[in-house]
C-alpha cells in the first residue's frame, strides 16, 4: 500500500525498525516549516541544529535508498505547515496510508489526531522507540500514590538490571548524591568542550531571509553542536573518557570561566533521538567496569537519564494538557528585559543568561537555582518562563522543558514534582560557585544598598507564601526561624 510517513525535526533515530529495510511503497516526508519554528521565539542555534540535523537524517536515508520527501523553509512548494503539505502530498501522489511516530509533544499529538481524523485515508501512529517507558507508565506505576522520584528510579534500575547486583544495587547504596555537588576548587582542569566547527552560514541566511523571529549568537560558521549520529557518538565517547570521571562531583558547581563543567552536553544528541538512552547509560556503566570511573560518578550519571528523564516525560503525560494551566503562587510579573540581554549587575544571572545566549546552553543547576531560582523568589509568571525556556535552549521541548520548569523549578504543580520549592537566598550560589567573589552586591548584605537581593527576595518569598507552605514538613525550619527569632536574629541566619 502506497504509504506516507512523517519524521519531525525530533525524530531522528535512525535505528527505529521503520528504517531497518528500504520499501519502495514507503515515502518519508521531512519538512521545515513555519508552523514549527514559530510557535515560541527560539535561539537561533536551536533552528539552525535541528534543520542541520534533519537535514544530514534525510541524506543518510536516501543514501540507504529510502524515498524522502524534504521541504527546506525557502523551497516554494512548502505550506508551511504539516498538515497542509500533508494533505497536499497525498492528494498529489495518491498515498493510501498516513503513518506517524508519536511525537513528544502534547500540542503536536492532539494536532496529529486531528488531522489523521480528517483524512479520507488509513492512518496509523508508531511508537518513536526511544523512551524506556510507555506514556503512562508513570502515572500506571505510582496510582494514585505521591509521586517520588525516587521509587520510580529503583524500580527503573531493577527493571532493566542497571547497576544492579541480583536485586540490590551495586555498592549497597542507590544513591551517591551526598558524595557529590562539590564547588568547582581552584586548580582542577576542565577539559574543553568538544566542538564541532560546522559552518551553516547558508542556512542562517535561508531562515533570516524567511522572517523567522530569532535571537542568540548562531555560531553558523563555526557551529559547535552535533548535527548527525557520527558526531553524536563522538560526544559520547568524549564525555566517558575525559568528564565522566568528575561529573558527579562537579555536577552542582558552577564558574564564572566554565560555562560546561564536566557536563555531557547530550541533551540535544539524546533529544532528537540521535542517541539512544540506552547506549549513553551503557556507555558510561562499561566506563565504570573498565575503571575509567568510580560509581557514584557513574550512578549520578544514570540517575539523570534513566530516572529524572523517564520520570519527568511520565509526568507531561500524566498530567498535560492541565499542568500548562498551573500557577501554584499565583505568579504574575512579566519577565525582566535582563532575562534576554543578560545586562544586570546580579553576576551569577549575568553569567547563566549571557551563557545561555552564547552557547543556547547552561547547565542544570544554573537554569534551576540562578535564572529559576532568582524568578520563583521574584513571582515571574510561568507562562513567560516557560516560553523562555523553551527558547533559548538547544535540548528544549515541552516534554521536558515544562515539568522542569513549571514542576522542578517553579513549583507551580504545588509540589506534585519537587518535595519543597528549590528557593535560595546567597547563600547556596555562593557554596556552589564563584560568582559572589566578583558580584556587584555583597552575599553577606541584607537591606543595605548592595544588598544581594536574593536575600531579601527569599525571606520575602517564604514570608508571603506562610498559607501555603507553612503545611509542608520540609518547609518547617523555615517558619521556625521566621516566627521565632528577633529581627536581628533573623538577618543573621540568612
Ligand atoms: P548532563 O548534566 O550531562 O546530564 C546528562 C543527561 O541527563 C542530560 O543530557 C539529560 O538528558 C538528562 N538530564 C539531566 N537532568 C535532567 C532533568 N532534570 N530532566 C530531564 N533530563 C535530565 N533538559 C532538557 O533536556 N530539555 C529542557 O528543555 C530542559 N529544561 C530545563 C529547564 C529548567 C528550569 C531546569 C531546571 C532544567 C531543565 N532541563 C532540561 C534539565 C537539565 O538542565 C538538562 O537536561 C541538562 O542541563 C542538559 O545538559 P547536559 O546534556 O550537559 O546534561
Ligand atoms: C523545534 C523545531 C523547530 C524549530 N522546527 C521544526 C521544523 O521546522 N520541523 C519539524 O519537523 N520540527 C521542528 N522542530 C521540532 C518540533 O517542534 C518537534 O518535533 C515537536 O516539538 C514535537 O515534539
Ligand atoms: Fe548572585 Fe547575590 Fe552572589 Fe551577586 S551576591 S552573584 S546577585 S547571589
Amino acid at each position: 500500500m502506497k504509504t506516507l510517513r512523517l519524521i519531525l525535526g525530533d525524530q531522528l533515530n535512525s535505528r527505529h525498525s521503520w528504517f531497518s529495510k528500504a520499501d519502495d511503497s514507503v515515502t518519508y516526508v521531512m519538512m521545515e516549516v513555519r508552523s514549527e519554528t514559530d510557535y515560541v521565539k527560539h535561539h537561533i542555534q536551536k533552528i539552525i541544529g535541528i534543520f542541520a540535523a534533519m537535514r544530514n537524517f534525510a541524506n543518510a536515508l536516501k543514501r540507504k535508498g529510502h524515498k524522502v520527501i524534504y521541504f527546506s523553509l525557502d523551497d516554494n512548494a512548502n505550506k508551511q505547515s504539516l498538515a497542509e503539505n500533508i494533505h497536499h502530498l497525498i492528494a498529489k501522489h495518491g498515498f493510501q496510508r498516513f503513518e506517524y511516530m508519536l511525537p513528544d509533544e502534547y500540542r503536536v499529538d492532539k494536532y496529529l489526531k486531528a488531522l489523521c481524523k480528517e483524512m479520507d485515508i488509513e492512518s496509523h501512529a508508531w511508537d518513536s522507540e526511544h523512551f524506556l517507558t510507555h506514556r503512562q507508565e508513570v502515572a500506571e506505576f505510582f496510582e494514585d500514590k505521591q509521586y517520588l522520584m525516587e521509587r520510580f528510579y529503583r524500580m527503573m534500575r531493577q527493571k532493566h538490571g542497571l547497576l544492579m547486583d541480583g536485586n540490590k544495587p551495586v555498592g549497597g547504596r542507590w544513591n551517591y548524591d551526598k558524595q557529590n555537588r562539590k564547588k568547582l576548587p581552584q586548580g582542577v582542569k576542565v577539559p574543553a568542550p568538544l566542538e564541532f566547527h560546522h559552518n551553516h552560514s547558508e542556512l542562517f541566511d535561508i531562515i533570516k531571509e524567511s522572517g523567522v523571529a530569532w535571537f542568540g549568537n548562531p555560531k553558523a560558521d563555526d557551529f559547535p553542536w552535533p548535527v548527525n549520529r557520527e558526531e553524536s557518538l563522538q560526544l559520547l565517547g568524549y564525555f566517558v573518557k575525559y568528564l565522566l570521571s568528575d561529573f558527579g562531583t562537579y555536577q552542582d558547581a558552577m564558574h564564572t570561566n566554565e560555562a560546561f563543567v564536566f557536563h555531557s552536553r547530550l541533551s540535544f544528541a539524546l533529544n532528537t533521538k540521535m542517541l539512544h538512552p540506552n547506549e549513553v547509560m551503557d556507555a558510561a556503566v562499561n566506563a565504570w567496569k573498565n575503571k575509567k570511573a568510580d560509581l557514584a560518578q557513574t550512578e549520578g550519571f544514570v540517575r539523570q537519564i534513566l530516572g529524572w528523564r523517564e520520570y519527568l516525560r511520565g509526568i507531561y503525560w500524566a498530567k498535560m494538557p492541565e499542568y500548562e494551566q498551573l500557577n501554584f503562587f499565583e505568579h504574575e510579573l512579566p519577565l525582566p528585559e535582563y532575562f534576554w540581554t543578560g545586562k544586570t549587575k546580579m553576576n551569577c544571572v549575568q553569567h547563566a543568561v549571557s551563557q545561555s545566549l552564547e552557547h543556547a546552553y547552561a547547565h542544570h543547576i544554573q537554569r534551576l537555582m540562578v535564572t529559576g531560582n532568582f524568578a520563583l523568589l521574584a513571582g515571574i509568571n510561568p507562562d513567560e518562563l516557560d516560553k523562555w525556556y523553551l527558547g533559548i535552549y538547544i535540548d528544549a521541548f515541552q516534554w521536558v522543558e515544562i515539568t522542569n520548569t513549571r514542576g522542578m523549578s517553579q513549583y507551580a504543580d504545588g509540589g506534585l514534582l519537587a518535595s519543597k520549592p528549590y528557593v535560595s537566598s546567597a547563600n547556596y550560589i555562593d557554596k556552589m560557585s564563584n560568582y559572589c567573589q566578583t558580584c556587584y552586591y555583597n552575599k553577606k548584605q541584607k537591606t543595605e544598598d548592595k544588598a544581594c537581593p536574593f536575600n531579601a527576595l527569599y525571606w520575602d518569598f517564604i514570608d508571603r507564601n506562610r498559607e501555603k507552605l507553612s503545611v509542608n514538613q520540609r518547609m518547617s525550619m523555615m517558619y521556625c526561624l521566621l516566627d521565632n527569632a528577633s529581627h536581628s536574629r533573623k538577618k543573621q541566619s540568612w
